[in-house]
């Protein structure tokens, strides 16, 4: 969280803020353990020490990442801060500092994406996952300039009549040495990338072709969804692209944005500012896998005026006919969309008897195997 602290209190209270870290390293590291701390650049410190075990390294760790749990007072002010580690052994993991230095950093970036304030040692498959990111990186760049994805489509059933109201695009890609790749793999990689808001945004361009076709050809109002990365409000590029492409389009007026709760959590200026102007373009918003993230009522009722939708994630409708407590908690959802006027479609309907249960609570729309596969 080092460049929230600069960014947000400037470089001198940074600046204090790694002396404030570095100190605290030295007494774990430097009094105790006989060994050496460095800052070896930004908000990265380097240490060794001499440890017999495994055993004693992971302490040593644990003890680093339990005082940056600490806060660091500024002023009246706490900051709270935490620190993410990679760890690696001489002679095990390589003889040569450049060796040791990349191995740790592979190590560091791994402890991050698990979940940050944590450490992980070195291991050799980290270096494959990073190898296949890049080649997949790669190669879905490729994929989208070449236009070799694909776009599957899902009907959405209204429940009332069993109609057919929209389809929901979902991107496929088989690459020739990889294979058929998955979203769930390639979709993290090209978020982490920014290359998402390209894909999207494509997406949303053919598939908008594509269902503008079919409710000419059977004269039926069919809606769009379109997942839509909560990436994308922090790209540059994206108020241009809502001014100057977006506005000329018409017809977003059946057009869905699924995000996912993870919108919340970086939910800052860019993300109100870009709701604001797709709403005004006339597009909706639901709430995709509803129930498996950071779910609060609070903050329901707080979007409840942007939401149309809410799509319950498949995991409650699965144990919908065994589990009394899934039952309970979709009739909540239901109850709660009902009285803020936002609707409520279920995911991953497989058998009659979840659509029988869906319809008597009340459910509005369902999309699953049991109508069509994407
Ligand atoms: O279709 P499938 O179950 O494999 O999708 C896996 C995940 O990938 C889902 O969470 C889905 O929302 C996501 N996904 C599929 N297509 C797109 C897309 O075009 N854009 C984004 N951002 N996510 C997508
Ligand atoms: O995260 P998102 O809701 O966008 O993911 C949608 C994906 O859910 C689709 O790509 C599809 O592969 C999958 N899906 C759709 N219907 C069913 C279903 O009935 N059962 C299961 N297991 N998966 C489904
Ligand atoms: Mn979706």
């Amino acid at each position: 969280g080092f460049k929230e602290v600069n960014d947000s209190l400037g470089h001198s209270v940074g600046d204090r803020v790694l002396q404030a870290s570095a100190k605290r390293l030295k007494e774990l590291i430097a009094n105790n353990n006989n060994g050496y701390v460095a800052r070896f650049g930004g908000d990265e410190f380097i240490a060794t020490c001499s440890c017999n075990t495994k055993r004693e390294a992971e302490d040593i760790a644990e003890s680093i990442i339990h005082s940056f749990r600490e806060n660091f007072a500024h002023n009246n002010a706490q900051l709270q801060l935490g620190c993410s580690l990679g760890t690696v052994f001489f002679p095990d993991d390589g003889v040569t500092t450049e060796e040791l230095i990349r191995k740790a950093d592979t190590a560091m970036y791994h402890a991050k994406n698990s979940g940050r304030n944590t450490f992980a040692f070195f291991e050799p498959s980290m270096l494959q996952d990073v190898m296949l990111k890049n080649t997949i990186k790669n190669k879905l760049q490729n994929a989208l300039r070449d236009e070799k994805l694909e776009i599957y489509y899902q009907p959405l059933v209204n429940l009332r009549d069993m109609s057919i109201s929209g389809f929901e695009a979902l991107l496929r890609w088989e690459d020739e040495d990889l294979g058929e790749v998955r979203p769930d793999l390639f979709i993290p990689i090209a978020e982490q990338t920014g290359l998402i808001f390209h894909l999207d945004r494509w997406v949303l361009r053919t598939a908008s072709k594509q269902v503008k076709i079919w409710r000419d050809k059977f004269d039926r109002p069919f809606n769009l969804s379109v997942n839509f990365s909560p990436t994308n409000f922090h790209h540059r590029e994206m108020m241009p692209w809502i001014h100057n492409d977006l506005a000329q389009e018409s017809g977003l007026e059946w057009v869905e944005l699924e995000v996912t709760e993870r919108l919340v959590l970086n939910y800052d200026d860019n993300v109100i500012q870009g709701l604001e102007e797709l709403l005004k373009l006339g597009v909706s918003f639901s709430i995709d896998d509803f129930g498996t993230g950071y779910s609060s009522l609070g903050y329901i009722k707080k979007f409840s005026h942007i939401l149309s939708k809410i799509k319950i994630d498949r995991l409650f409708v699965h144990e919908i006919i065994n589990h009394s407590s899934d039952r309970a908690l979709v009739q909540s959802i239901v109850t709660l969309a009902k009285s803020l006027n936002i609707e409520v479609l279920a995911e991953g309907v497989e058998s009659r008897r979840q659509e029988d249960v869906l319809i008597q609570l009340g459910c509005d729309y369902a999309q699953g195997f049991i109508y069509e596969k994407p």
